[in-house]
């Protein structure tokens, strides 16, 4: 061998080792919301800080807008590690994941403090950790304010009102089992499907939160929004177990870690949204109506007799109840 070509070689081994000990991670997240909305931004903030704490040598991308595809097809995604990081609904997981169901439960959190209360102890623990034998590791829940109604002709006033409507709402069992329990026909489909049916009358009504039913423009085609607050459901970040298995101990350190310290931020940004979209839709016209919440919580008893059966869950629910 003469000198150049050992030269060579010695040279490429060393890049090679170079880039083994020094390789970059990009992990692909994916969300349904567009930019700005705080769900997106705080999984960017999760971002800045795994680079910060590696260096630049991991990164987190985020594909929003639901660029990947709606919500049940992307947990899929996530399962087989085609998407490395996933931030959906705790809806879209119920039936997949059964411990997740508690927290959709109606008119179960007394407050947004009983649910952060909730999920920062030792029951959201255990809520992220039953994700593992399903594919995914749990990482943190998000806030996502409370669901209300928004109807497009004729606007909700008392819960007789809600029967035989079709209400649009995510694919679980157990939100399907809530509007059949309110009265109304459950119509499931992904979130990207409601405009276009709120507006051929495919649906009469969803339901969602402030900042969805602003950002989406659901509001542009439906203008009667009921507060029935029916729901606390938070949000809920995962990673693909395919590429956690695949990161070292420390970095899988780094990335549990950053993504708890990205819920404070989320809340902020979440409390000023919230205040935001409200304004905005209030300021397009829409018609805004208050309701007795207890009528609508007193129908709710098929859905806990058919959710809450064996002891795990009634457990849980126990448990939630207790937290003051
Ligand atoms: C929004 C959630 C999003 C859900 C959507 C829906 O942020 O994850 O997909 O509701 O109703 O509030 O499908």
């Amino acid at each position: 061998m003469n000198i150049a070509k050992s030269l060579c070689l010695a040279l490429g081994i060393a890049l090679a080792a170079g880039t083994v000990h020094a390789q970059e991670i990009t992990l692909r997240s994916a969300d349904i919301h567009p930019d700005g909305y705080p769900t997106v931004e705080a999984v960017k903030y999760m971002g800045q800080l795994v680079s910060e704490r590696t260096n630049g040598r991991i990164k987190i991308e985020v594909t929003n807008n639901a660029a990947l595809g709606s919500e049940k097809d992307t947990i899929e995604q996530t399962r087989f590690g085609v998407i490395d990081m996933n931030r959906v609904n705790a809806a879209p997981f119920n039936n997949l994941v059964p411990q997740t169901v508690v927290l959709g439960l109606p008119f179960l959190f007394r407050s947004t403090e009983h649910m952060h209360k909730t999920v920062d102890g030792p029951i959201g623990d255990e809520i992220l950790a039953a994700f593992e034998p399903h594919g995914l590791v749990g990482l943190a829940f998000y806030d996502s304010g409370a669901r209300s109604f928004y109807t497009t002709k004729k606007p909700i006033e008392k819960l007789e009102d809600l029967k035989g409507m079709k209400i649009r709402v995510q694919q679980s069992d157990l939100w399907i089992a809530m509007m059949e329990a309110f009265g109304a026909n459950a119509t499931p489909m992904p979130f990207g499907e409601v405009y276009s049916s709120l507006e051929t009358g495919v649906v009469d009504g969803a339901e969602n939160n402030w900042p969805s039913y602003e950002s989406s423009r659901h509001f542009e085609v439906s203008k009667n929004y009921t507060l029935t607050e029916h729901s606390l459901n938070p949000e809920i970040l995962v990673m693909s177990k395919v590429t956690w298995d695949k990161l070292s101990p420390d970095d899988q350190k780094v990335v549990r870690q950053a993504a708890k310290d990205s819920v404070g931020k989320m809340r902020e940004l979440w409390q000023a949204r919230e205040k935001a979209s409200e304004e905005k839709v209030r300021a397009a016209g829409v018609n805004v109506i208050t309701v007795d919440k207890a009528e609508f919580a007193d129908a709710m008893k098929p859905v806990y007799d058919k959710f809450v059966t064996d002891p795990q869950m009634q457990d849980l629910l126990e448990r939630i109840r207790a937290i003051n």
